[in-house]
């Protein structure tokens, strides 16, 4: 049974007793941590309050916005501009970098974060989730700018997500392993409800969005077919399939009982490496899924040894259970022989 400790604790405890993370670290998560309490609060309204539907506005990446989207935009904006542990944020929601106002405090880290991920999900009542990462400015620059950000996912000094769904759960790491936190509404606080997580490094389910199989590549494509094959194919057992389109739902899912998710490139856009984002999606999940035993790549490369050329490129993404993480590399590779 997992010792029923709160956030702060468990943040304390990782300050003091391993050192982990420095005093400013653990006080910028436990904001974040209140900023998922309030976006939780609006997105449990739905119907009920004013905010649900389009916000008839578009964001950079050409989307879009719902309202719940710019609320927890403004929200997570809001909470960490005043505390003094940022230098700046950049959001999916936000073309430029945010620096923190002159008249606060200007502090060591950067935050990145997707404030509503999944929110085509918001309106039909399926679980989405803020997505967050946590990067130090580069020692000695002068100011902050976006290049300060354009660091690998291997750089992260934290990384997590909120998924509010049937419970409200956060799920964060510090480099220290993985732990989970059930928001206690009757306290008002996340209380530790499991602690170093582990993805199985096998499995029998996949998560991909298969109306787009006429788009992948040649490697993707073997690899799923083998997958339906079933136990009469190449891989001896039986598949099972899962896709919620909803990021955080997904790999929250695979953190819980393992499983593959992919989204790879495809030929709809051949300029772009995939759908999803590298800074403030994939590079966050990466982290959090390799410190629970996974693995996380673009279909060949690691995720985290990514250098990043611009806040909000794109990439494709495949992570999960190990050794399923690892087939779909290998059949990569001896394409390209
Ligand atoms: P599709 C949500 O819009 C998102 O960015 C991820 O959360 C999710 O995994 C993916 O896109 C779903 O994409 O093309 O299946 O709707």
């Amino acid at each position: 049974m997992t010792r029923r400790i709160s956030l702060t604790q468990y943040l304390i405890e990782q300050q003091r007793q391993h050192g982990h993370i420095p005093q400013e670290l653990r006080l910028l998560i436990e904001v974040v941590a209140r900023a998922c309490k309030r976006i939780a609060i609006s997105v449990n309204k739905g119907a009920l309050g004013d905010v649900l539907g389009t916000a008839g506005s578009e964001n950079v990446q050409g989307e879009v916005q719902k309202k719940l989207d710019i609320i927890a935009n403004e929200v997570l904006i809001e909470a960490n501009e005043w505390g003094g542990h940022l230098a700046a944020m950049a959001s999916e929601e936000m073309e430029g970098i945010y620096l923190v106002p002159n008249r606060f405090p200007q502090g060591e880290y950067l935050l990145m974060f997707d404030p509503l991920d999944g929110s085509s999900n918001i309106d039909v009542n399926v679980s989405i989730g803020t997505i967050f990462s946590v990067l130090k400015k580069p020692e000695g620059s002068k100011g902050v700018s976006e290049d300060d950000f354009l660091q690998p996912g291997s750089a992260q000094a934290a990384a997590g997500y909120c998924v509010y769904g049937p419970q409200t759960t956060l799920v964060l790491t510090v480099g220290d392993g993985v732990a989970m936190f059930t928001l206690d509404r009757e306290q008002g606080s996340f209380v530790l409800t499991q602690e170093d997580v582990k993805i199985p490094e096998d499995t029998k389910e996949f998560a991909i969005n298969m109306s787009n199989m006429r788009h992948w590549d040649a490697p993707v494509k073997r690899y799923i077919d083998e997958c339906l094959a079933g136990e009469e194919g190449p891989r001896g057992k039986n598949f099972n399939m899962r896709w919620i389109a909803s990021m955080v739902a997904d790999v929250h899912r695979i953190l819980t009982r393992g499983g593959v998710f992919m989204y790879p490139w495809d030929k709809r856009e051949p300029n772009k490496a995939g759908k999803l984002r590298l800074m403030y999606e994939a590079n966050p999940m990466a982290f959090l899924v390799e410190q629970a035993g996974g693995a996380a790549t673009n279909a060949r490369e690691r995720i985290m040894d990514l250098k990043p050329t611009k806040l909000h490129e794109r990439v494709a993404v495949v992570l999960g259970s190990k050794n399923e993480v690892e087939r779909v590399t290998r059949y990569h590779l001896e394409q390209a022989q």
